[in-house]
């Protein structure tokens, strides 16, 4: 086995190398390494300088988290960082970082203790803790300010974006660029180096960061925490500024928002592995991709594909429609070009790898086609009855259907193995969810390819079950029918809405009725009548049958000015309300939560979603819950099992067989 850090003398420079596969995380064995081989280096009288480098494809993403799953569930301690990096930036002789891919985390930490950094064009450096609910905890909120100032320090520290080798040369984070051969082009910086630089020596300017103050929103804690350590670089002497980060680390690190954000991490990473899928399944390489339908779905998703490089056809059966569709991804381009976010020929290039039309010409060389048609079975199965007929045979046919039945949408074709849903979430060039519906028939390769496009297009894709509504909008309709009982029973749009989004959901579930359409919600209501006898509010009805639509009318659960801003409506309570009682916010966020998990516990025991961590995600990507408190099922080990399936009988429904299970057993979701 190869040992996690190694070390040689090459021509008067030390060379040491991390080999932790596959991001070269920080752990305490690694740390270990590194140590005695700067040891052992700063004995050596062949070594004039030291340069360290990642091996494989990056430089080190960071601590490894998986020690902090540890420590939070009370095994283990916060491995020993200091003492290595200053051993690295104590060192007599020049010591230089060598940095392609990433340097995250612990990993820009590391960099910062030696004396100089040396990076390829591609890579990128950044501190993301606060987005697993950590701040940096190995000195970068003290070495950061001292290299980039406090401002750009402050930033990188709440936000975590990473930032290119290109600011980070501008800002003096790193110095110097190289486009050959990073080792090489360390050695040679090491050879020229005069003397180390300890970063903590450098001065470091108090500067007002109240605007960034003012930038965050929301409820996550880290973000704050990260700024008053990084203001307190300015105040304190560097190693009073060392004890703060790390009393503030801990106290970060020991918080119910850090253990749901470091779930939510994994989660992500754990969807992509499907239990059922063997590890190694092939996909099929997609070059050229079709998408039918130039609404605002099917815009969406071309300028996702065509964003990740991959040319493809848009295609829509009328002129008028794909001019207008054509017209919106411009005008979306236009935006990312005004705000910076794209240069202006990037988007032309865009707009070019799309190409609009109302026949099927090179259709036959699509690696995948994507419907995105109106929501009606019937008309689907029409248009994969003519997909059929000029794709190839070894094409996949998606459908991004939100609710219908995958397996009666592939009976119409010839070949129900190369048939799958890919349901994308609006705006689909945004969103990052895609649930990837596998039909009775759906062939492994075509599974595989599917998520893997999905990450691909920057998405992650949760393979779901074929059943109505898939996952995420199953869920949903019991959540959202709660909302419009509480509405009936006396509370107001209004009060619901922000019960909710205090408690963390993006948006409230009556604001997106409206920004869904109200006609939206009543269309499925009609496709999917409730089971008899359950207790169903009227408010889609009456809504859509007094013409209030939402957004798109003026007038929903709020009424819009024309600027689309929602103001209270006293109308919608008078044609809405059937009692006056008054109700507390509480009940609100456990009625409408508990109805999701509730629904969450039956999708997983029929197998809709294999695992509770799938619903997680799909929750976090594509419906707005708040990351800080995991996804839905996470969350319900928070009350647990057995206090939801108490208030779900008191609130007069009946809890989900799983729930009663894991109740009864004393058990949680996690524990599946
Ligand atoms: C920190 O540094 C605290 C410090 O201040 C010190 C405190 C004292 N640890 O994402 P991918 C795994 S906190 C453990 O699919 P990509 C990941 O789970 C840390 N494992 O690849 C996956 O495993 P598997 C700050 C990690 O190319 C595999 O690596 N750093 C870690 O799409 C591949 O990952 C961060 O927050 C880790 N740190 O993206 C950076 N990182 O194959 C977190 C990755 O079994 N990492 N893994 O599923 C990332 O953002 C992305 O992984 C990265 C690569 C951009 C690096």
């Amino acid at each position: 086995m190869e040992t996690l850090v190694s070390y040689s003398v090459r021509d008067g420079v030390g060379i040491i190398v991390i080999n932790n596969p596959p991001v070269n995380a920080l752990s305490s064995g690694v740390l270990e390494g590194l140590k005695n081989a700067m040891d052992a280096l700063e004995k050596n009288l062949g070594a004039r300088a030291v340069v360290v480098v990642g091996g494989g494809r990056t430089f080190v993403a960071g601590a490894d988290i998986n020690q902090f799953v540890e420590i939070i569930s009370g095994q283990g301690t916060i491995p020993a960082f200091h003492p290595v990096l200053d051993a690295i930036e104590n060192c007599a002789k020049p010591v230089v970082m060598a940095i392609h891919g990433t340097a995250l985390g612990g990993g820009l930490e590391l960099a910062m203790a030696g004396h100089y950094r040396v990076a390829t064009r591609e890579a990128q450096v950044g501190q993301p803790e606060v987005k697993i609910g950590l701040i940096p905890g190995a000195g970068g909120t003290q070495r950061l300010p001292r290299l980039a100032g406090i401002a750009k320090a402050a930033e990188m520290c709440a936000f975590g974006e990473p930032i290119s080798a290109k600011e980070a040369l501008a800002v003096g984070i790193i110095d110097k660029i190289t486009d050959g051969d990073l080792l090489e082009a360390a050695i040679a910086f090491a050879r020229e180096a005069q003397r180390p630089r300890r970063t903590r020596d450098l001065p470091v300017m108090p500067a007002d960061i109240s605007e960034i103050r003012k930038k965050l929103r929301g409820k996550l804690t880290a973000p704050v925490a990260a700024l008053d350590a990084v203001e307190a670089s300015a105040a304190l002497p560097f190693e009073e500024g060392i004890r703060l980060e790390a009393e503030i680390f801990e106290r970060c690190l020991h918080s119910d928002q850090c253990k749901a954000l470091i779930h939510a991490f994994f989660a992500e990473r754990a969807v992509g592995k499907i239990p059922d899928l063997p590890k190694n399944t092939p996909v099929y390489p997609i070059r050229q991709a079709a998408v039918i339908g130039a609404g605002t779905m099917g815009g969406g998703i071309a300028m996702a594909l065509s964003n990740a490089g991959i040319p493809v056809f848009l295609k829509d059966a009328e002129q008028a429609a794909l001019d207008r569709g054509l017209a919106t991804i411009r005008k979306n381009y236009e935006r990312s070009v005004k705000s910076g976010r794209l240069t202006a020929a990037a988007a032309e290039e865009r707009i070019a790898r799309i190409s609009p039309q109302l026949g099927w010409a090179g259709f036959e060389h699509a690696d995948i086609i994507i419907e995105a048609v109106f929501e009606s079975l019937a008309i689907k199965k029409q248009v994969f009855a003519e997909i059929d007929k000029v794709a190839k045979r070894d094409c996949i046919l998606a459908s991004n259907t939100s609710t219908l039945d995958i397996d009666a949408i592939a009976a119409v074709t010839s070949r129900p193995q190369m048939v799958i849903g890919t349901h994308f979430f609006s705006p689909a060039n945004v969103m990052r969810l895609v649930e990837v519906v596998r039909g009775k028939a759906t062939e492994n390769r075509v599974i595989a390819t599917a998520t893997a496009l999905a990450k691909t297009l920057k998405k992650v894709g949760v393979v779901v079950r074929n059943a109505s509504g898939f996952v995420g909008n199953r869920m949903m309709f019991p959540y959202m029918e709660q909302a419009q009982l509480l509405v009936e029973e006396g509370a107001t749009p209004e009060q619901v809405d922000r019960a909710l989004t205090d408690f963390g959901m993006a948006m409230g579930p009556l604001a997106v009725a409206d920004l869904s359409g109200i006609d939206v919600f009543w269309r499925i209501e009609q496709e999917f009548p409730p089971p008899v006898g359950s207790k169903q509010p009227e408010a889609v009805d009456k809504l859509y049958a007094a013409g209030r639509y939402g957004q798109k009318t003026g007038a929903g659960f709020y009424k819009y000015d024309e600027n689309r801003k929602p103001t209270a409506d006293p109308e919608v309570l008078a044609l809405l309300q059937k009692a006056h009682r008054a109700i507390a916010d509480d009940e609100i966020v456990e009625r409408c939560i508990y109805a999701l998990i509730n629904e969450g516990a039956k999708v997983l025991e029929e197998g809709i979603a294999s695992r509770a961590v799938d619903i997680d995600v799909i929750y976090l990507t594509g419906y707005g819950f708040p990351a800080y408190r995991g996804g839905p099922m996470f969350y319900a080990d928070t009350p647990g099992p057995k206090k939801i399936r108490e208030r779900v009988r008191e609130f007069g429904w009946k809890p989900a067989p799983l729930l009663e299970r894991l109740a009864e057993e004393g058990k949680t979701f996690g524990s599946l």
